[in-house]
């Protein structure tokens, strides 16, 4: 069913809508264990009593970089040290404190990457929201390593300009910091770094050429873009894609380089799309387009939500994440959540033979978003990929993992240079799941 659901997308309307009702017709969610096998897997946790681990960034030799979104950077040895490298505003124990660092909403330290040039160069990136700049944006960090791990320096900030959600707003979830983007990560194929930026409640950022946020960044070390990137014109040469909500997750397909994102949904729809140079993710919240009419503080973003009555299916086609009938060359989802958001957050693809059929596929967490007090949706999902005779990327089958541990709010996903697979719960752990 899966497989017929997503073969069948394309780029108009109403093959999205077609893929829709075939998901209505199978109310499961995904995650039955059928199609691939389901690999045993050892578990251990790494670390544990963290405060919200966000996201986490390898050496080749398993030593470790992750960040805690209200307290800051740190590093895991391979001793099983851990050494706090930067904290943030009200942080004490860390070896130098950056008080223009905060945390608010889902805004804080976010993404980490680690220079695919770190032997010669010990550079590390951290997305976090800064007050260096008023108001606040958030900013993408570039910091050395010191040769015994114990301390980070010549900071230099190479992008200052990501908005951020400073007011609050008459939305659900509606506070400060929120829609955030923030993961980074390299693509090993072109060498470049991907930011991933979010629309902060405001409807005229996704479609907007020269605001950074809902926007896919591609750029070099010191945070020029890309060359070979091509947004439209009058675009900021920084975004490689732009019209997006809100992305949480961004691999590197194994094979071509290709990048794929995952994006929140607002309360439907999440979604995993393959990237094009220049392509609009089609997301639009503006009131008044598409036969919209006003919405709170003019974002349509959640008005579906409130309208009793809607169903998801209605709900998408009154918000749609991708609006193809006003942006008919959207870049069409590859895999959206049936209806429902479940909060997804962050993908990998899995490295090495140990993970036996499921080698090369794409792995995405999920955190789960309370309808009701009822956490739905927790769980990684393991996806099989699959190029067609175009080129162009499917999902072809996709299998819940089975857990060896309590399911939670997987934040971060990342393959270690052991083949294992890490996995960040806001709980405060890091695990680790061995074929
Ligand atoms: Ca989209």
């Amino acid at each position: 069913m899966i497989n017929q659901t997503m073969n069948n997308q394309t780029r108009t309307p109403t093959a999205v809508f077609g893929a829709v009702g075939i998901a209505l017709a199978c109310a499961a969610p995904a995650g039955a264990q059928d199609g691939l096998n389901t690999t045993e897997l050892k578990h251990s946790v790494v670390i544990s009593d963290l405060s919200t681990p966000w996201d986490m960034a390898f050496l080749p030799d398993g030593t470790l970089f992750f960040t805690e979104k209200c307290n800051g950077l740190s590093v895991h040895l391979t001793s099983g040290e851990t050494n706090q490298l930067l904290g943030m505003e009200g942080t004490e124990a860390y070896a130098e404190t950056a008080d223009d660092l905060f945390c608010e909403g889902q805004a804080g330290m976010n993404g980490i990457a680690v220079d695919p040039n770190f032997a010669e160069n010990r550079r590390i990136y951290a997305y976090s929201v800064s007050d260096k700049s008023d108001p606040p944006t958030n900013r993408v960090m570039r910091l050395e390593v010191s040769e015994d791990f114990t301390e980070v320096s010549n900071r230099t900030d190479i992008v200052t300009d990501i908005p951020f959600k400073v007011e609050d707003s008459d939305h659900p979830f509606g506070g400060p910091g929120a829609h955030n983007g923030g993961r980074i990560r390299f693509n090993p194929d072109d060498g470049y770094l991907y930011v991933t930026t979010g629309d902060n409640h405001n409807p005229e950022i996704p479609q907007s050429p020269t605001i950074m946020g809902s926007k896919v960044l591609r750029i070099d070390t010191d945070g020029n873009a890309a060359p070979e990137n091509d947004p439209p014109e009058g675009f900021d040469k920084r975004a490689y894609t732009y019209g997006h909500r809100n992305v949480q997750g961004i691999a590197f397909h194994p094979e071509t380089g290709t990048p794929i994102i995952t994006e929140h949904g607002p309360w439907h729809s999440d979604e995993i799309t393959v990237l094009e140079n220049g392509g609009n993710g089609g997301w639009d919240p503006r009131d008044n387009m598409a036969g919209r009419g006003e919405c709170p503080d003019d974002y349509c973003g959640y008005m579906p939500n409130q309208n009793e009555g809607m169903n998801r299916f209605e709900r998408a086609a009154f918000m749609p994440m991708t609006d193809f009938e006003t942006y008919p060359d959207a870049m069409p989802p590859i895999w959206t959540n049936n209806g429902w958001s479940q909060g997804i957050t962050s993908a990998a693809f899995l490295a090495g033979e140990e993970w036996g059929d499921w080698q090369g596929n794409m792995v995405v967490g999920y955190m789960g978003i309370g309808f009701g007090g009822t956490p739905i949706g927790q769980r990684i999902d393991v996806m099989e990929l699959s190029n067609d005779e175009g080129g162009e990327i499917s999902v072809v089958d996709v299998t819940e993992m089975t857990l060896p541990m309590e399911a939670g709010r997987f934040r971060s996903l990342v393959s270690g240079p052991d083949g294992s697979l890490y996995v960040a719960v806001d709980d405060g752990q890091i695990h680790k799941l061995t074929p």
